[in-house]
């Protein structure tokens, strides 16, 4: 019988804190023994991206090629036909991915945005894959709508801890994503929500944001953690670097505090060495974005994509795949090394 921790929604910031200040090494055999207890360790379900309405964004997130408060050089598309979104779709499907994620540049979507924007949903779910949306702040009659047009997933990122967030974006509050998060989940869709590292903030804001995912009454089905991809003409374009080692530490706390949730190594791929990203899949990342474009930035080719997993062993996750070990439910584990040990000793 495998000993499992029981899935908590009151970590507290202290708790939080003390994973990340484990030893590297005690950190990531943590996290491999959650992820181990919950998911096939040599699975990675893989989501194409498209941007289905590039640029000009009202919204001022200090991160983003696509805000219009800056200059980044960007050329802007409205948003795209139906036929072309259904083309794309098709062609992430034949290359192997499993869920079709659409991005706009929006702080919320229109009305008169809406009918297309369903109407998208139902044609790229006919082809048999899975869909996903990110699209601003949605009011509840819209997540409604996108949930009865079948929409899986919704993307809605909290990006940073709530004291480091003013500092990142000024237009919309982190009440109002908090509210979207909420519409999405009452309306019966997937949550993906998530963040962004590397944007020159403290440990202990990487510390907050995880714990505010970890403790919404639900943890996110999927949490993308996104390293800043610097985009030249924006305040962040020159920020320093996050330490690797840094960034495959908030992979793991995410696996520990989120054992049932997929981590998905988000934006930042492109930029960092397949030996993180392999560390990253060891501190149980389980999702990764594939193909060459993310929203506006490169992404691996595919082809190196599926080079890695092969030499890692590793598999693209069928959603029709199902991982049933045989569990009990422990009182979670403590940080603490010792309580750890003693609970694994007692499995
Ligand atoms: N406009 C919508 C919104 O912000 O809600 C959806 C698209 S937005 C691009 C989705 C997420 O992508 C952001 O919340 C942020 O976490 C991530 N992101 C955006 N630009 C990024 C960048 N340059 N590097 C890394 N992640 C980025
Ligand atoms: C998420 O958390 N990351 C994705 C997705 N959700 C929409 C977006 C990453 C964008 C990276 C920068 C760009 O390509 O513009
Ligand atoms: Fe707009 Fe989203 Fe970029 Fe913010 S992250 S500027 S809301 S596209």
């Amino acid at each position: 019988m495998t000993v499992v921790p029981e899935i908590r929604h009151n970590w507290t910031r202290p708790e939080v804190r003390a994973l990340f200040e484990l030893p590297f090494n005690d950190l990531l055999f943590r996290a491999q023994q959650v992820h181990r207890q919950y998911f096939d360790a040599n699975a990675v379900q893989v989501s194409t991206l498209l941007s289905i309405k590039t640029g000009a964004c009202p919204e001022d997130c200090k991160y983003c090629s696509q805000s219009g408060h800056y200059d980044t050089g960007l050329d802007k598309e409205k948003l795209l036909a139906i036929e072309k979104v259904v083309q794309e779709a098709k062609n992430a499907k034949e290359k192997g991915a499993s869920r079709f994620c659409m991005g706009a540049a929006w702080r919320s979507p229109r009305e008169k945005d809406m009918p297309y924007v369903l109407e998208m949903v139902r044609q790229v779910k006919s082809l048999g894959l899975e869909t996903c949306m990110t699209l601003g702040m949605l009011e509840s009659n819209q997540a409604q709508e996108l949930a009865q047009a079948g929409l899986d997933y919704y993307n809605h990122n909290l990006d940073t801890s709530p004291e480091h967030y003013n500092q990142i974006i000024t237009t919309r509050s982190y009440q109002d994503r908090l509210d979207t998060l909420a519409h999405v989940r009452d309306a019966g869709m997937k949550v993906c929500a998530g963040g962004i590292v590397g944007l020159g903030e403290r440990r202990e804001d990487r510390v907050g944001l995880l714990t505010q995912l970890a403790t919404l009454p639900a943890h996110p089905d999927s949490v993308p953690i996104n390293q800043l991809v610097k985009i030249a003409g924006t305040p962040l374009g020159d920020v320093e670097d996050l330490d690797p080692f840094e960034f495959v530490r908030t992979i793991a706390v995410a696996r520990i505090l989120m054992p049932k949730s997929m981590v998905r190594l988000s934006a930042g791929r492109e930029q960092m060495p397949e030996a993180i990203q392999s560390l990253c899949f060891l501190a149980g990342a389980n999702s990764i974005f594939y193909g060459e474009k993310l929203l506006t930035t490169s992404n691996p080719e595919a082809e190196a994509d599926r080079q890695l997993f092969k030499r890692l062993g590793i598999h693209p996750k069928q959603e029709s795949e199902t991982f049933a070990p045989d569990v009990q439910p422990v009182a979670a584990v403590m940080p603490q090394q010792t309580l750890w040990r003693d609970a694994m000793q007692a499995g």
